[in-house]
């Protein structure tokens, strides 16, 4: 096994690694102080969406267990926590009336890793729509976009003085594509059109959040985290790189261009521009304004084959097999070396701040063994791709952070509570959590920055 001592020596001193979550993943009380139920709430009622019929009421009891969780993130050493906000604890229908309590319980939460010496990362948008917003298209309507706005001025107008970093969004790939595409997220619709309105909205919503931020608190540092996919096409085929290059505008640009350069990618907007909702006089501006870092979260690479039937251009993301034999629990590819071509790639591309690894980790469902889980091959997949982050370094890429997924199991969405992502195991019965022998490796590391502390 790689010793942590070694692997942070390839490190700056002031590298952050951290840990993270996400509100509707591990709170729980969803009924609690307030809050009212988000489109992920709905979502797990319906025969069929979730695994198992799985749901957030519970979760990992976070909301009350909050002390114990921050607690355990000190005694692992990590730098920083990168959490969610749960917009429906809030402001509970989306807009108007605001609840105080929500507000209150981030600002213990942000107060607490203060007082133990941890960074406070916060996501404005992981996915948990207040419900009523449903009531006006949810994403797909553009009032959403500045709902939003006001209530990221709310969130950094409480929290602001404390926060040592903020996104809007998290992967607006899944609250788009998956979401509004593919039918697996809330709300689980299929359906281009609206995914493209989703998708101008919550590019708006961004460029809205950004402003909102700037005024209320401008000296935190704002970005977004995407999932930024390798696109690997399957052969050297023309017709197999055109198509990696569909494939790359659909899954990355539609986020990257209009965000850095201020356009859609051409190519895309030939094929799906005439769906688009309108793009208003200065939409195109809110949304490229210039961001303090970005964050990427990286688990798999995206192999990509042609497929000539007519009207598949796009999505282009027609599979390939899998090059990589190792796979994950969830099914995930596991090939390290595209996480190193992905961020090369993209600073070729575009003109991008600071990068934080927002997210990266794997999916092993190991338990609880004689009061030990033995999670060698996420050991091993950390090992590997922080390994990674550490080359892109020696490259001259400006890497600023790494944060694992997850610091503990949790509810993995469309898969409910049987795929676990965590360095930590949550046995959901007795709410005990067990530090993996992955989690003891990582905190080796973590503790170790910042250098000379
Ligand atoms: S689902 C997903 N994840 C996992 C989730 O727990 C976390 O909240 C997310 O930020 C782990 O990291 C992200 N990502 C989406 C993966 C795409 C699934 C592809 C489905 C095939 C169409």
């Amino acid at each position: 096994m790689i010793d942590p001592k070694s692997l942070a020596d390839r490190f700056p001193g002031d590298f952050v690694f951290g840990v993270a979550t996400a509100s509707f993943q591990i709170e729980g009380a969803s009924k609690e102080d307030g809050r009212k139920p988000s489109i992920w709430d709905a979502f797990c009622n319906m025969p069929g969406r979730v695994y198992g019929r799985h749901n957030g009421d519970v979760a990992c009891d976070h909301y009350h267990l909050w002390e114990q969780d921050l607690d355990m993130m000190k005694e692992m050493g990590v730098s920083a926590y990168r959490f969610s906000i749960a917009w429906p604890r809030i402001i509970p229908e989306g807009t108007g009336r605001i609840n105080e309590a929500g507000l209150d319980f981030y600002d213990k939460l942000v107060d607490g890793l203060k007082a133990r010496g941890i960074k406070a990362f916060a996501t404005l948008y992981h996915w948990d729509l207040p419900l009523a917003l449903m009531g006006e298209g949810g994403w797909t309507a553009r009032s959403t976009a500045y709902a939003f706005q006001r209530y990221a001025k709310i969130v950094m107008a409480r929290l602001g003085d404390r926060l040592d970093s903020v996104a809007t969004f998290n992967e607006p790939w899944c609250s788009v594509w998956l979401s509004h595409l593919y039918g697996i997220h809330a709300p689980g619709e299929k359906n281009m059109d609206a995914a493209l309105h989703a998708l101008h909205y919550t590019n708006l919503a961004h460029g809205l959040g950004i402003d909102a931020i700037r005024q209320v608190a401008p000296q935190v540092p704002a970005g977004i985290v995407l999932n930024a996919h390798e696109i690997i096409p399957a052969s050297d085929s023309a017709a197999d790189k055109a198509a990696a290059e569909r494939a790359f505008q659909f899954n990355n640009g539609v986020f990257f261009d209009p965000i850095i350069n201020g356009q859609y990618p051409a190519e895309f907007m030939s094929a799906l521009g005439d769906r688009m909702p309108p793009i208003e006089d200065g939409d195109m501006a809110i949304i490229n304004q210039k961001l303090d870092w970005w964050g990427l979260n990286y688990y798999t690479p995206m192999r990509v084959a042609d497929d000539p039937t007519p009207g598949a251009e796009f999505p282009a993301t027609t599979g390939a097999p899998p090059v990589s034999k190792v796979k994950t629990d969830i099914g995930w590819e596991v090939y390290a070396p595209a996480l190193k071509s992905l961020v090369s790639g993209l600073y070729n591309r575009y003109e991008l701040p600071v990068c934080y690894i927002t997210e990266n980790g794997a999916c092993y469902n190991m338990e609880v063994e004689n009061g030990e889980v033995d999670d060698q091959p996420r050991l091993d997949y950390y090992v590997e791709h922080i390994g990674i982050i550490a080359d892109l370094i020696k490259d001259g890429f400006p890497m600023s952070g790494y944060f694992a997924w997850s610091l503990m199991d949790n509810f993995e969405w469309a898969e409910g509570y049987r795929m676990r992502f965590g360095i930590v195991h949550v046995d959901y019965d007795t709410q005990v959590r067990t530090i993996k022998k992955s989690g003891k490796w990582y905190s080796e590391l973590a503790a170790q920055f910042p250098k000379g502390n």
